[in-house]
């Protein structure tokens, strides 16, 4: 980052951070260089750009904001969300233990179970609500801890300084899966994380219309061998998409605002619905780690997850099915409001013995508060409701 800007505040970062007038034509947004390789003057000798898998200056001006809003010293942009967090558990090697979180996003789980487990890695899914009882779970392999907080879909905040003495004690890796708080409300580095990672797919991008993974870290050995990897494994993000999150990130700190409003306002309302038997959001001051996340977040995002009363499923479907501003969708953080259903939807791959532990039952509805009128999101809810 030019040194001008090192000084700057968050808000100013999401528009400076990492970002200088393009070298060669002064324009302002970072250019799509969507170019696969780059002109060599002799063998080796280049302007610091040799074939975009390894290096690309839209890609790479993506990962110098990362890193910046994060307060990180590297970033590295990937393909989605699974492809950083594929990238991350690529530094693990065969009879390696990781201690994950036990609600997490299910596509995580699958590639956990599914694609490393069978090379060798073990996984140990433990509730991390009291940080102290992943003690029991450590091993002399721990290498990683994985920490996804909140989690998807069940708002649990998990308590980042904890984890990461725990993790420092042991020597192992604390990951933070930073995507539900975005670096606006959550900055997981200063609280103790070696890794954070996000699908910029939802906040950071914010406009639903990209899927990409970031990676921010301070670790000049850790960040070799994630470097390596991505050029070794190749699961980079493209030109044209960097410069979306790139613009995406340019209001994150606008968007979350009214996300965070606009949550607040909906967990409030549902909490008191008739028709609603229990919301999960950790603004409530009944929230079991209310007071971690008071601490660790700057306000409660856009995120929560309720039941109808009843906990009929076929009562479920059909308020899902009423609603009519908010859109039956998997994802999260666009402007625009999503329901979905976790059980049939995002958490589907974790079998419904294991989800049903953690809460993610089949009568759960899961909301992405977007930014419209919260008058219009609120009715919208109501007649969806009174459907049952
Ligand atoms: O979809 P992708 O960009 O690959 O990101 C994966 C991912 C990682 N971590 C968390 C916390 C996530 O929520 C996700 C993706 N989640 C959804 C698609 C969803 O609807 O929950």
């Amino acid at each position: 980052m030019p040194d001008k800007f090192k000084h700057l505040r968050f808000n100013s970062l999401t528009i400076h951070g990492g970002q200088k007038p393009d070298p060669s034509t002064g324009a302002v947004m970072p250019p799509i260089y969507q170019s696969s390789t780059f002109a060599q003057m002799a063998p080796g000798e280049h302007k610091g750009y040799e074939y975009s898998r390894t290096k690309n200056p839209t890609r790479h001006a993506l990962e110098e904001s990362i890193a910046s809003l994060e307060g990180g010293k590297f970033g590295l942009a990937l393909g989605s969300g699974l492809a950083a967090i594929d990238c991350i558990l690529k530094i693990l090697k065969p009879g390696d233990e990781v201690i994950s979180t036990n609600d997490l996003y299910g596509g995580s789980y699958r590639l956990f179970k599914q694609i490393f487990e069978p090379f060798g890695i073990q996984f140990h899914f433990v509730g991390m609500g009291d940080a102290l009882s992943i003690e029991s779970h450590v091993t002399e392999n721990t290498k990683m801890i994985w920490v996804e907080t909140p989690t998807n879909p069940m708002m649990n905040i998990i308590d980042i300084k904890a984890m990461s003495l725990i993790a420092k004690k042991h020597s192992a890796i604390l990951v933070v899966d930073n995507t539900f708080a975005s670096p606006y409300l959550q900055q997981a580095l200063s609280l103790g994380a070696d890794i954070v990672m996000h699908s910029a797919t939802k906040y950071l991008g914010g406009h639903s219309d990209v899927v990409l993974g970031l990676i921010a870290l301070n670790d000049p050995e850790l960040a070799k061998k994630l470097y390596f990897i991505q050029n070794a494994s190749g699961a980079i993000c493209g030109p044209m998409d960097s410069f979306l999150v790139l613009r995406g990130i340019k209001t994150l700190h606008l968007r979350m605002q009214r996300h965070c409003e606009n949550g607040a306002a909906i967990a409030r309302f549902l909490n008191q619905h008739e028709k609603v038997a229990k919301v999960y959001w950790p603004g409530f001051e009944n929230h079991p780690n209310h007071k971690v996340a008071k601490e660790q977040m700057k306000d409660f995002g856009g995120m929560l997850s309720f039941t109808v009363k009843g906990n009929s499923f076929e009562d479920t479907l059909k308020v899902i099915s009423s609603l009519k501003v908010f859109t039956l969708a998997e994802s999260l953080g666009g402007v625009e409001s999503l329901a979905g259903h976790p059980a049939s939807m995002t958490h589907a791959s974790i079998p419904k013995k294991e989800r049903e532990k953690t809460g993610v039952v089949d009568s759960l509805i899961r909301l992405s508060v977007g930014i419209e009128d919260i008058e219009d999101l609120k009715e919208d809810l109501d007649q969806a409701l009174q459907t049952i």
